[in-house]
């Protein structure tokens, strides 16, 4: 840099040159690339400035001036552009675009059974009870005819709160509730989540849904059983479903049974599948109601909501139910 006329020259071929480059930008891209060229490190501007100070000093203050002023040009410039081209891509939305389709959400195939089993309860005169999760030891066991120390309390393996309060492993305390509160004749179902000390497999969960069924009157007969478990079997699985009772046991019925149906599986091999348990209602636990059992007779049964839809649908795990795996969820739609 010789002299103050060849920095003046030098000023006014940059400012052409930054005009023309400005003009040809059509975007934001564009334009960052024109202020590097022109305002960044390595332009010809910033070199200009840095080597001011090999100017003669009674240049320097001029120059200064001179290539400050220019910078501060460009830079306002830049900053106008900008705002023009960003302006011009708000206008470029394109609002014909369609919208993005809408996910439907559904009822999960676990709500969609148990609607599906109420529905067909209802349809034989039973109502609908529920109870606590929470339950006192009498209730879950003692007055169900499983005494402390009774075989079955081991076998159900129970998340106990204290000695006296525990998570139900059934929802047969809703029964005994509902029979100490209420006078026979009763019908109704217990639909509800119970919990037992189980490893979280396949065929296994620590907590479950399971639905109970109880009919008291005066003149209850295992026939009576019978016809209304098939006549249920029937509705759920489809009206030829063959249906067998074997006889079995529990603490609160007897006599007891376990219900079996035949069905073709998913490699369409038939087998006979246990699906139920019931019985007639043990005098004892009539008995710790306060009913008199020579004169109101009842049955029950038990049956896990998992396991039924598992069998109809075809599920092969039970841990599907609550993994929340969208490919899952979406199946259950109807
Ligand atoms: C099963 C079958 C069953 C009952 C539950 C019951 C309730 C009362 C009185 C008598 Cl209050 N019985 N419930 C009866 C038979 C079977 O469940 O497989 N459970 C795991």
């Amino acid at each position: 840099m010789a002299t103050l006329e060849d920095l003046k020259e030098k000023v006014r071929s940059l400012r052409t040159e930054f005009q023309q480059a400005l003009a040809q930008a059509q975007d934001l891209g564009l334009l960052e690339q024109i202020r590097v060229r022109f305002t960044g490190r390595k332009s010809e501007l910033t070199q200009l400035l840095r080597s001011l100070k090999d100017l003669p000093p009674e240049s320097r203050r001029e120059a200064g001036e001179l290539l400050n002023t220019l910078k501060e040009e460009f830079l306002s410039a830049l900053q106008q552009k900008r705002q023009e081209l960003e302006a011009k891509a708000v206008q470029r939305l394109d609002l014909t675009l369609p919208a993005r389709p809408l996910t439907w959400g559904t009822l999960h195939l676990l709500t969609l059974t148990l609607k599906e089993i109420l529905e067909i309860f209802a349809g034989m005169g039973f109502t609908i009870e529920e109870g606590p999760n929470i339950e006192w030891d009498h209730y879950n066991f003692e007055a169900l005819n499983i005494p402390k120390y009774h075989p079955a309390r081991e076998t159900q393996s129970t998340f106990f709160i204290t000695d006296e309060m525990l998570l139900r492993t059934h929802t047969s305390p809703v029964q005994v509730r509902v029979m100490e509160r209420k006078s026979p004749p009763l019908r109704f179902v217990a639909p509800g989540r119970v919990f037992r000390v189980d490893p979280f497999d396949a065929s296994h969960a620590p907590a479950f849904f399971q639905m109970e069924g109880l009919y008291v009157d005066r003149h209850v007969t295992f026939a009576e059983l019978k016809g209304t478990l098939e006549a249920f079997l029937r509705q759920f699985f489809g009206e030829e479903t063959k249906v067998r009772f074997v006889p079995s046991h529990f603490p609160f019925t007897e006599p007891s049974a376990e219900v079996l149906i035949l069905w073709r599986g998913a490699q369409g091999r038939e087998q006979w599948l246990e699906v139920l348990g019931c019985g007639m209602v043990h005098p004892n636990v009539f008995r710790a109601v306060g009913y008199d059992p020579q004169e109101w007779k009842g049955f029950a049964f038990g049956f896990g909501i998992e396991r039924l839809a598992m069998v109809k649908y075809g599920v092969p795990d039970i841990r599907w139910f609550t993994e929340n795996d969208l490919r899952f969820l979406k199946g259950a739609r109807r």
